[in-house]
């Protein structure tokens, strides 16, 4: 009898072997993004919103950018917005920084169990936002806070939310950040990766389907792009000529891989569209007028029936992935200061200077009265609970809102569940 060895069969044959995805840059390591082929703002081209798709192939292998060195805007994607417009992006960037400063030092506080922040990508979520109407529906995934900021959710349902107090109009059933509001068209945030995705998708098709007018836009992680989830979105966006926009944010990091496991190293992530039949777009991510402008061009496609998008916008993670993170473990911290693209915040405050529409003294007035207002508003909050002071939902709610009417076996386990926790905590907790 022969046994199975590891050891090859003696041949004349090529052996073959697997290319195993390896970072360029591990702790430690001196960083050089020289390899990374950033082109001048201002030169590449925009076809029609109402161009075929294949038109849009070239700009699957570059990068769309408007601000430039010189911090003004350049080319044809400018989309030429007001200065009130600018200081409105600016004031949101502002709030989502301060939000985000301010959520994670909660969670090292034990105010929250878990926090994600955004920061480097605030443009991906914000400007992308301002450049949907208020009603088209959005599919997002965890690091869109930006968006819920730029439509005027307000701060305190959010703070509610990550504390899982009794304000939480999610009950607690949810992640801290998971958000959902059907107001602000803003669907539930789902841990699942990449489902948001297909959902988008659908909810385009049905918009479609009943003549309504409204679109959809959904954000998905590079990383999560190697979900089937997907790859089965991209192919009902493109045979329904859904009117859908799927962007794709490819902040180069997916916890602690990176995104060559996504298939970064072969092709871009916006050259997924070319496969598909998709318009693809491959855009500056950091740079928050082009990011408005390929997000509105888009949008403009999908409303007139020219069909669905993909955009890679192209961006860095600055910070860990969560509060369960730390970087420093599997990447250099070089990466941060090295990185090309620089931060959206800085890019949009030095064109309203350049523009003479600002300077820094009213940015200082602007960071401190967002950090303020975050600040009293968690205060606010932190009267309706945080976690482990007992005030969120009542224990029984978690058996509700499922079912119109409670099953039998469902009482029965709601029953012994409200009893076995008196008998454990017979001082007695909140319900
Ligand atoms: C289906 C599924 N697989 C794995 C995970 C665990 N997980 C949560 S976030 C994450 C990384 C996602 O990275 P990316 O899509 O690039 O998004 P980013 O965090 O960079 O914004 C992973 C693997 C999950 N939540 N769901
Ligand atoms: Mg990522």
């Amino acid at each position: 009898m022969t046994s199975a060895s590891d050891e090859p069969a003696a041949s004349n044959k090529p052996q073959l072997s697997l290319h195993v995805p390896e970072p360029k840059y591990r702790p430690g390591d001196q960083v050089d993004f020289s390899h990374l082929s950033i082109p001048p703002a201002g030169e590449q081209p925009r076809p029609d919103e109402a161009c075929e798709a294949k038109e849009t192939a070239p700009l699957c292998h570059d990068l769309i950018r408007v601000l430039g060195d010189d911090n003004r805007a350049h080319g044809p994607w400018d989309p030429k917005l007001d200065p009130e417009t600018l200081r409105t992006m600016l004031r949101h960037f502002a709030l989502v920084r301060a939000f985000d400063e301010r959520m994670f030092r909660g969670q090292r506080q034990g105010k929250t169990s878990f926090y994600m922040k955004c920061t480097g990508e605030e443009a991906t979520s914000v400007s992308a936002a301002m450049a949907l109407a208020s009603d088209d529906m959005v599919f997002p995934s965890y690091r869109q806070q930006g968006v819920l900021i730029a439509r005027g959710y307000p701060l305190i349902e959010m703070i509610n939310q990550i504390y899982s107090n009794k304000g939480d109009k999610l009950k607690g059933r949810q992640l801290p950040i998971m958000y959902s509001s059907r107001e602000h068209s803003f669907f539930s945030i789902s841990g699942n990766l990449a489902t948001q995705t297909p959902q988008a998708v659908g909810w385009a098709m049905a918009s479609a389907i009943k003549n309504d007018s409204r679109i959809a836009a959904t954000w998905v992680g590079e990383g999560s792009t190697a979900e089937g989830d997907f790859h089965s979105a991209c192919t009902f966006a493109t045979v329904y000529n859904a009117p859908v926009i799927i962007n794709v944010i490819n902040n180069q990091w997916a916890i602690s891989s990176f995104s060559g496991f996504a298939g970064a190293e072969r092709t871009t992530f916006a050259a997924r569209a070319l496969g598909y039949g998709l318009a693809g777009l491959r855009v500056d991510g950091n740079d928050p007028l082009a990011v408005y402008a390929s997000q509105k061009w888009a949008a403009d496609r999908a409303r007139a029936n020219g069909g669905p998008t993909l955009i890679e916008y192209f961006t860095y993670r600055a910070e860990g992935h969560s509060t369960s993170d730390d970087p420093s473990g599997y990447r250099s911290a070089q990466e941060r200061e090295e990185w090309p693209l620089g931060d959206p915040v800085m890019r949009l405050k030095r064109h309203l200077i350049a523009l003479g529409e600002w300077d820094e003294e009213r940015q200082e007035e602007m960071d401190r009265e967002a950090a303020e207002e975050v600040k009293r508003t968690t205060k606010e909050a932190e009267k309706n609970g945080i976690l482990g002071h007992g005030l969120h939902h009542p224990f029984r709610t978690m058996f509700e809102d499922v079912f119109e009417e409670l099953p039998w076996h469902l009482k029965e386990q709601a029953e012994q569940a409200i009893h076995e926790r008196k008998t454990k905590f017979p001082e007695g907790l909140p319900e």
